[in-house]
């Protein structure tokens, strides 16, 4: 019997496939400077579209296991990740997934190159980037901390190359009390007497990637207030020399609606050995620059998998042949998948936009203008990526019909992973109060609108289009009008922000359509005379 068989999507190398990203990348970075990355990015990409992926779909099934009890009675925790997980950790601390911003090759622009190996290596290693995000995040927090001791002890394994040495990070903020509210955390600190070693004692909650050798987390000195200035920054390793848990225990790995390979854990902390990172106060404003980085990291895995969702259903339209021709020549295919693939590009963008000013940041390149900038982007940028992620994820499932419905597609779980993006490091409102709160972190709200304003403009210099020009300038006009009338704006905080965000990235969308088009004709060629 001759049966139909459907030719699945399939993926290539995705640096060489991703115009979005080449482009991006050559309008900027200096030639120079994209000659001496190209090929990490090729090589990444080459891994995703390939090794990685074929993992990716053989390790569908599996999951991390949690092993409470040894044979003869003992406490031991032990997780397991799966294969695909094992795999990842190698390939990410080789080719410098994390230790590329860190390394500063190219001064801030090693973030934007760090940021281009992340999103590559992403969509095919099933949220990965969790722990790569935290362990980040962590690096920059000690670093910033100016903690010498643990900066010597932790950061050199965080930043390596040498996947035996690599160390990852947990971020353990959560707990029962406290999701979004933080500071409503219950982690005692006990001090030693005659020590500088605190005894930490509470629950958390939701405590991502549990496999890592040390976590940053806040707990509570004795006698301090409540509320987040009482709570304290802390550095602990998770197991001791012979990996037993150090009076952790982990009661239970979480069933989650997406993220599954993530372990994410409730656990108990009985004791455990801590130290202070920055002081014994003001544990929420010290980990900031870890929920910054983290903001970013789920700002770039939102346009990661965009992007991994549209190149399968690009490719699929090419194959899938119903009433007559295949759906790349379907008229009403071709303008839903448009639609889709303008939302990922002006969020890929944004995400890239901030990745840029954090690399300034971070090797103090950066005006204070600029600073107040990333300061109101990084939430907006965060909650505009994570809604447009989810959107598109649903999107591409439909645009395979019932395929994208099936889990052995290997399609379902984008949108579930997706999910989690507007929720976790800050739900859409939580960040949009934040974003509020950024805009008067100088303490004078029209400054940090100033600047989002000229950020916004200063895209729009030298375009011609002015039906674009004039969309943009009219969300900004309302979204400013909207602000100085200073009513209800708490309950329009989400649709100020999500405003905010998207007239920005309409911005940065014509900026980089304006450069495109120029640069391609010039490439061709404008002096002809000879
Ligand atoms: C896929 C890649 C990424 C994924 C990795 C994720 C895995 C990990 C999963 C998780 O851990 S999820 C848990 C994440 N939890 C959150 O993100 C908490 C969400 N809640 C907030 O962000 C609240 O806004 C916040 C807890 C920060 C509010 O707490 P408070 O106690 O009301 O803090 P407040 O008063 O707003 O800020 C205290 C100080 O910190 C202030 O500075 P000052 O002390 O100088 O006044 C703030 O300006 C400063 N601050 C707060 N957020 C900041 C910040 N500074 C810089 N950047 C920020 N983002």
């Amino acid at each position: 019997m001759n049966l139909f068989q459907q030719a699945p999507p399939a993926l290539g190398n995705q640096y060489y496939e991703d115009r979005v990203l080449r482009s991006y990348l050559a309008r900027v970075l200096p030639a120079d400077v994209l000659s001496d990355i190209q090929e990490s990015l090729a090589e990444m990409g080459r891994l995703a579209g390939g090794e990685l992926y074929e993992l990716q779909l053989a390790d569908r099934l599996n999951e991390p296991t949690l092993t409470q009890w040894g044979a003869w009675g003992n406490r031991i925790d032990k997780i397991e990740v799966t294969p695909l997980w094992r795999r990842a950790e190698r390939i990410a601390a080789e080719h410098g997934v994390v230790a590329t911003a860190y390394e500063q090759t190219h001064g801030s622009l090693s973030r934007v190159h760090q940021c281009a190996l992340a999103y590559l290596f992403t969509p095919s290693t099933d949220i990965y980037s969790c722990p790569l995000a935290m362990t980040d995040g962590a690096a920059r927090t000690l670093l910033n901390s100016g903690n010498q001791a643990l900066i010597d002890r932790a950061v050199p394994h965080l930043i390596t190359r040498d996947s035996k040495e690599f160390w990852t990070a947990g971020q353990w903020m959560t707990e029962l009390t406290g999701g979004s509210d933080v500071g409503l955390a219950e982690t005692i600190a006990k001090q030693e007497p005659g020590s500088n070693t605190f005894r930490l004692y509470g629950r958390k909650w939701f405590t991502s990637a549990i496999a890592s050798q040390m976590a940053l987390t806040l707990a509570r000195p004795e006698g301090n207030p409540p509320g987040g200035r009482g709570l304290a920054l802390f550095y602990l390793e998770t197991r001791d020399e012979h990996g037993h848990p150090r009076n952790i225990q982990i009661n239970r790995l979480k069933d989650k609606l997406g993220t599954r390979k993530v372990p994410t854990a409730e656990l108990t902390l009985d004791g455990t050995p801590a130290q202070l990172v920055k002081g014994p106060t003001d544990g929420v404003r010290n980990i900031a620059p870890l929920l910054n980085i983290t903001r970013l990291w789920n700002g770039i895995s939102a346009v990661a998998l965009m992007r991994r969702g549209l190149a399968l259903s690009f490719d699929y339209a090419s194959k899938r042949v119903a009433f007559g021709a295949p759906l790349s020549e379907k008229p009403l295919h071709r303008d839903t998948l448009a639609t889709l693939q303008a939302e990922f590009e002006a969020a890929f963008h944004f995400a890239f936009y901030v990745a840029e000013l954090t690399g300034k940041s971070e090797t103090g390149e950066i005006s204070d203008e600029d600073a107040l900038l990333l300061r109101v982007l990084t939430p907006i940028m965060k909650l505009t990526t994570g809604k447009q992620a989810v959107m598109v994820a649903s999107e591409v499932l439909e645009s395979f019909g019932g395929a994208g419905y099936i889990e052995d597609t290997g399609l379902p779980v984008l949108l579930r992973d997706s999910q989690v993006l507007p929720i976790w490091e800050g739900t859409t409102n939580v960040l949009a109060l934040d974003t509020l709160r950024a805009l008067q972190s100088d303490g004078d709200t029209q400054q940090g609108l100033k600047r989002f304003e000229r950020a916004v403009l200063g895209c729009l210099e030298g375009v011609s289009d002015a039906r674009l020009v004039s969309v943009v300038r009219s969300a900004l006009d309302h979204s400013l009008t909207w602000l100085a009338k200073g009513e209800a704006i708490e309950a329009g905080a989400r649709r100020f922000s999500l405003t905010l965000g998207r007239t920005i990235e309409l911005a940065l969308l014509i900026k980089h359509e304006q450069w495109s088009s120029s640069n391609r004709f010039a490439s061709v060629g404008v002096d002809h005379i000879f």
